[in-house]
This record gives structure tokens, C-alpha cells and sequence, in this order.
């Protein structure tokens, strides 16, 4: 099997960074007792074990390299066509009781679950090397930034922590000798990569994640969902912080006033591309920067909100990225860049689906077969991913990596509905926010296994990622809002509203930066809206649409309440709120009484 790679013996003076601290000591030893590792390679992520890693991993074939001049110092992967997504039916959250991990969350018990995933990872690693990578999460001063061990037998982890993970002497400084300091265990194997045997399991109170038998980057790049959202969600509460599934991006005005805004979109709804938007011109001297692309992490400070992204690189989806959509994305991964599960054409380059120019006449599809523009397969997986480190991107936000975040000015909830929902309105206050965030639904997508454009709730656009009781989860944000003396504006954004024709009524990319002008106008106290039932809506007057080809129909149609689909977007609230079995608070089945009484005559 192609990932399954054999051992790798380093030369001295590498692989052999082993920190001090007795508890990573102990628990690596305890993990290498039970999976059997032909040897110990003790990550330090320099440029030396980096070049090591990738001669290796081309010569295992976990890489191939891409043609040096079109993409330098870039590498395709392709995973096993079996494990192409994140796998929600195999994620588990293993709390005490099942009602800590709450009805949105696969649950099993923690002794059990360890005894069955040390069951599977006894001898496991057998006849290969095991790595131990030391990373962090946050920026180097930041008191959110938190500590992260990630055993692996896949160089292709190894390889992507470096680019998503600020990698090796800066986490071990930052950890200590304490043996007591909180630090996050993850251990990961890829096994035989069989989805039988792959289980994705975390287990909040101990700080712990075991994933097995994937190597797809949502299930094994432990940094990610696992330790920045899963059990930082639970982190977050416990400590009286956020984690969210957010981009956070930076806005500034020709005249140098800069707010930053927050947003929480699903998986594959836009999050990198309204992160790394580029204002059209009409907008000349504004400026938009990104933070970060897919995970917030914020505190109250002088009663607001802060932010830092976690992460040091992106993860996103390649289908669809083109210098049109996403001009700032592409620069970005035009070079140090691994790719997953695209095309190879003949001369060494990538491609996928909505890469801008022609399609090759010949390329080899992520499966590693021949593929022509006749071919009735896709060249690229519409899951296929980049990683690539955040330095790339040319609107990287000068205030990235400072430590006590970044002011929040608007938190922006937003989903992939074809109907109902209007392309923007405010909510009336936190609370009244945090209900629209606990009822966002969304159409799903190839970024988790199963059907695609099926409307789910999708709360927060967290409903993967809590890693505890959904309804204790609402509760922490309406306990966020009572310390907030300047909290937020929350608004909900729908780029995806469809017309009689079935056809996108708003152009989106660059130019929902008129509705981000508006988002800011009120902000700032200037921009109009109408009290609706549902919140503040910008009447067509006070959205700044000048040089946009877009018809008054569309506008009208984009901005409208149709009280029908809102008689049925009310119930299907309810509807959602009964099926988590009562533990909603009080407060939000309130605000639901209390919309569906601003839709009476
Ligand atoms: C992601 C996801 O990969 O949300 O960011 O699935
Ligand atoms: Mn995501």
C-alpha cells in the first residue's frame, strides 16, 4: 500500500531532538512499548530534517515532485481512494458520560475506547519509524497558544505540521520541564488504512487524541480540528475562552481605519476566499488581510474580544481556486506547497477542476490513472487539498502573530442556502446572534464523507467540531456575551441564495466586499438597514452597488423575505432544537418564540 513506507535512518544530527520534559518521555515510551516502532524520530522541524524527509518520502513514494520552475519546492500526495475526507461516522468524543459529549457527538466510553484503539495500535508500527513532533498552536507570546505532541508513523503528517503548526524548538521551549504543564497527547497510524479500523477519538478530560487508520489531513493533522477546535472547544469553556470555526480577517479603509471581523462558514463554503478577499475596483484604497483562514481562538480583554489564529498554514480546497475566484490563494500556492489528490499534467505542474485556462489535453487523475477533457471522472478530487505556510500569502495581516490578538469588530455567520435566506441582515443583539449562529444550516459538501447539498444545522459551523454537549456550548456563548461591555455586532451572510433559475443571484468573491463595507458602516454606527423580523436588513440603497452588473430583480430577490419559507425555516428550527433533546437553553428557544411572533400580522 502505497502510504505504508518502511523505516527511515536519519543521519546524526537528525531525528534526534528529544526534549527534556519527563511526561513527553514517559508517554512516548509508553506508545513506542505498544506499537513497536522500528525507531524513534524526534522531530526539531529545521531545514536539514526537512530536506531529509522529502529525499525520503520521494523515494517512497509518499511524494512527487512537482516541476521545479512551474511550482517550485512543491510535492503531490495521493491518499488512498478509500480516505479522501473527514469521516464523521468514525469521529468520536469519549467523555465520561454521553451526555457530556452531548447529542451532536458520536460517543464512547473512555475505557473501553482506549482499550479497543490500543488493541489496534499494538505492534503498529512495526517495521517503521515512528516520529514525535513538538508543535505549537498560536503565536509565540500569545497566553491562548497552546502545546501539542503528534506521534506518527506518516511522513506526510510530519511534512504537513510543519507547514500548519509552528514546529519544534519554539513548543518545547514553551512547554518546560514542567511534568504538570498542560500540553495536548496525540497519537496517530495509518495502520492499513482500512476503514473498518479507522476511529478518530478524543478524550477532552485527558487532553488526548488517537486517530487511526487515515491519513486524509482532517483526520491526522492533530492540530487541527482535533486539538484547535475539539478539545480546544472544550479547553475554551473550561478556561472561559472561545475556539471557533472561523477565518478572521483584517479591513481597512482608505482613510486608515481597520476593524477585524470574525466568521464562521462550513466546511468548503468560502472561509479562504472571503479571508484572502480582493476588493473590486470601485473599492479603490480599501484593503482586506487575513489573519487567519479556518480557526479563531479568542479572549475577552477590556470587554472585547480578541483573536489569533492558531495555525501557521492553510489547509484548503483546490477545486474551484483560480486566479479569478481567488488571485491572493493562488500566489500563495505557487510555491512550498503539498498538494493532495489533484491532477499531474505532462510537464510536472498541477491541475483541477476551475483552474483558470484550458483543461491539459492529458494529465493523471488523483487516482493515478490516464485523463483526457473527454473523461467522464473528475481529474482532481473535489475534496483535493493544498497545504501551504501562511507566509505565502501576499495579504498576510502585519498583526498575525501578535499575541494578544486582534480586536473583533463583527462575528459573521453564514451558510450555503439556495433559498430563504437573504444575502445579509444584523442581528438585533448578542443573543439574538448567538440564535442565529445556534440555527445556521447549510447545504454539505465534499469536505466530509457522505451526500453533498443535503440542508443540515450546522451551529456555529461547529456541529463536527464541538467536542462537548452542543446545548452547554450555546450556554458558553450566551455566558460570553454577558462579559462583553463591547461585544461584537453578529451578522448572517447567504452568498449562495438561488434565483427562479437556479442560477447564483450574487457574483460573490471580490465583490462581497460591498457587503462587507456595509458590515463595517454599521459597525462604525453610518451604514442604513430596516428593521425586518428577522434582524437589520440593508435595504438595495444602502449597499454600495455602483459598477456592479447585477440586476434590480436580483437585488430585491437577494435582500427578500419570502414568510412562507420562513414559516418553514421557523419549524425546521424547533424541528432541530427538539431533536438535541432539551438541553437548548431557555434563552434560545426564546428567541425562537420570539421571531416566529415578529412573522404575525
Ligand atoms: C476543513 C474542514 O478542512 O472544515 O477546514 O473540513
Ligand atoms: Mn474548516
Amino acid at each position: 500500500m502505497k502510504n505504508l513506507a518502511p523505516a527511515i535512518f536519519p543521519p546524526k544530527g537528525i531525528g534526534d531532538a528529544k526534549p527534556a520534559n519527563k511526561a513527553v518521555l514517559d508517554w512516548v515510551q509508553d506508545i513506542a512499548t505498544l506499537t513497536q516502532p522500528e525507531n524513534i524520530f524526534w522531530c526539531d522541524g529545521s531545514e536539514r530534517e526537512h530536506e531529509f524527509l522529502i529525499a525520503e518520502s520521494l523515494n517512497q513514494n509518499v511524494l512527487i515532485e512537482l516541476n521545479r520552475k512551474k511550482v517550485p519546492r512543491s510535492y503531490l500526495h495521493r491518499s488512498n481512494p478509500n480516505d479522501v475526507a473527514r469521516v464523521e461516522q468514525f469521529t468520536f468524543v469519549c467523555t465520561p458520560t454521553k451526555q457530556e459529549a452531548g447529542p451532536t457527538n458520536n460517543w464512547s466510553e473512555p475505557g473501553e475506547t482506549y482499550a479497543k484503539l490500543r488493541g489496534l495500535l499494538a505492534g503498529a508500527m512495526r517495521g517503521r519509524t515512528m516520529f514525535v513532533i513538538p508543535y505549537m498552536m498560536g503565536p509565540a507570546d500569545s497566553p491562548l497558544s497552546k502545546v501539542g505532541f503528534e506521534i506518527t508513523d506518516s511522513k506526510y503528517v510530519v511534512l504537513s505540521l510543519r507547514i500548519m503548526t509552528r514546529l519544534g524548538e519554539i513548543a518545547v521551549k514553551r512547554l518546560g520541564n514542567d511534568p504538570e504543564a498542560e500540553w495536548n497527547r496525540g497519537v496517530h497510524s495509518l495502520l492499513d488504512i482500512n476503514p473498518e479500523r479507522r476511529f478518530i477519538c478524543h478524550f477532552p478530560q485527558d487532553n488526548t487524541i488517537i486517530s487511526v487508520g487515515s491519513g486524509y489531513g482532517g483526520n491526522v493533522l492533530l492540530s487541527k480540528k482535533c486539538l484547535a477546535l475539539r478539545i480546544g472547544s472544550y479547553l475554551a469553556r473550561a478556561q472561559g475562552w472561545m475556539a471557533e470555526h472561523m477565518l478572521i480577517l483584517g479591513v481597512e479603509s482608505p482613510e486608515g481605519r481597520k476593524h477585524y471581523v470574525a466568521a464562521a462558514f462550513p466546511s468548503a463554503c468560502g472561509k479562504t476566499n472571503f479571508a484572502m478577499l480582493i476588493p473590486p475596483a470601485r473599492f479603490k484604497g480599501w484593503k482586506v488581510t487575513t489573519i487567519g483562514d479556518d480557526i479563531a481562538w479568542m479572549r475577552i480583554r477590556d470587554g472585547r474580544l480578541y483573536a489569533v489564529n492558531p495555525e501557521n498554514g492553510y489547509f484548503g480546497v483546490v477545486p474551484g481556486t483560480s486566479h479569478k475566484s481567488n488571485p491572493n490563494a493562488m500566489r500563495s500556492i505557487a510555491h512550498d506547497t503539498i498538494y493532495t489528490n489533484v491532477a499531474l499534467t505532462d510537464d510536472g505542474d498541477v491541475w483541477w477542476e476551475g483552474k483558470d485556462a484550458e483543461p491539459p489535453a492529458h494529465a493523471i487523475d488523483w487516482l493515478g490513472n490516464d485523463w483526457t477533457p473527454q473523461s467522464r471522472e473528475k481529474a482532481a478530487h473535489p475534496n483535493s487539498r493544498f497545504t501551504t505556510p501562511m507566509r505565502n500569502n501576499p495579504a498576510l495581516d502585519c498583526d498575525v502573530e501578535k499575541g494578544d490578538g486582534v480586536p473583533i469588530s463583527a462575528i459573521i455567520f453564514g451558510g450555503r442556502r439556495s433559498d430563504t435566506v437573504p444575502l445579509i441582515y444584523q442581528a438585533f443583539d448578542w443573543n439574538h446572534g448567538v440564535y442565529l449562529g445556534a440555527t445556521m444550516a447549510s447545504e454539505t459538501t465534499a469536505a466530509a464523507a457522505g451526500a453533498v447539498g443535503r440542508v443540515r444545522r450546522d451551529p456555529m459551523a461547529m456541529l463536527p467540531f464541538c467536542g462537548y454537549n452542543i446545548g452547554d456550548y450555546f450556554q458558553h456563548w450566551l455566558d460570553v456575551g454577558k462579559r462583553l461591555t463591547n461585544p461584537p455586532l453578529i451578522f448572517n451572510v447567504n452568498w449562495f441564495r438561488k434565483g427562479a433559475d437556479a442560477k447564483f443571484l450574487w457574483p460573490g468573491f471580490g465583490e462581497n466586499m460591498r457587503v462587507l463595507k456595509w458590515i463595517i458602516d454599521r459597525c462604525e454606527g453610518s451604514g442604513g438597514a430596516l428593521k425586518s423580523p428577522i434582524g437589520w436588513l440593508p435595504s438595495p440603497h444602502d449597499l454600495d452597488l455602483a459598477e456592479l452588473d447585477i440586476d434590480h430583480n436580483a437585488v430585491d430577490e437577494l435582500l427578500g423575505l419570502d414568510h412562507e419559507e420562513w414559516q418553514k425555516e421557523i419549524a425546521a428550527h424547533k424541528e432541530f432544537f427538539d431533536s438535541l433533546g432539551g438541553v437548548v437553553p431557555e434563552e434560545l428557544q426564546k428567541q425562537r418564540e420570539q421571531l416566529a411572533a415578529r412573522f404575525e400580522p
